[in-house]
């Protein structure tokens, strides 16, 4: 059997997976497990609503949410869940994703998001920051996830051709 999923990653439409793979691609890489679902907070309101209200029970401990455009979803996940949200402003066509980052950066008060960086730098990143909030309690974790940055650190050139 499949181990129980750690990491939820949220989407608001299937437009949102080539840049929200980047998030499954680095936890799978870890060795984290994860799962991937469509949420939309505006298309699938109640969809939204089982989901964040249930992650906890469910044993989901980080919850990765990317959203372009009108960008509701991180925040109303993290409304609904006291487990951190983790927010990915996907590139949006008309305005590059400024509109997508603001969305989601500008949370009042009270109910967190951590946001990442626009499309799919942001994705990696959220994926990576994951594993390193589960990896404060998971020995094994902090060992792959420091031989990761180790191996990313030996693969920068010394110059530039
Ligand atoms: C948002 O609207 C989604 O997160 C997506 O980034 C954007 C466009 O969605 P589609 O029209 O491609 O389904 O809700």
């Amino acid at each position: 059997m499949a181990d129980a999923p750690l990491v939820g990653i949220i989407m608001g439409s299937t437009s949102d997976w080539e840049t929200m793979r980047c998030a499954a691609d680095i936890l799978a890489e870890l060795g984290v497990a994860h799962e991937t679902r469509v949420v939309s907070a505006h298309r699938t309101p109640q969809r939204l609503y089982d989901y964040a209200t249930g992650a906890a029970d469910r044993g989901l401990k980080v919850i990765i949410a990317g959203a372009g455009g009108a960008a509701h979803l991180p925040g109303m996940a993290a409304s609904m869940t006291h487990l951190p949200v983790l927010g990915v402003p996907v590139e949006s066509k008309a305005l590059k994703g400024q509109d997508s980052l603001l969305s989601i950066v500008q949370m009042p008060g009270g109910i967190p998001v951590g946001t990442l960086a626009i499309g799919k730098a942001g994705a990696t990143n959220a994926g990576l920051l994951a594993a390193a909030i589960l990896a404060t309690c998971d020995d094994a974790l902090t060992g792959r996830l420091k031989a990761w940055r180790a191996r990313q650190t030996e693969s920068v050139a010394n110059e530039p051709e």
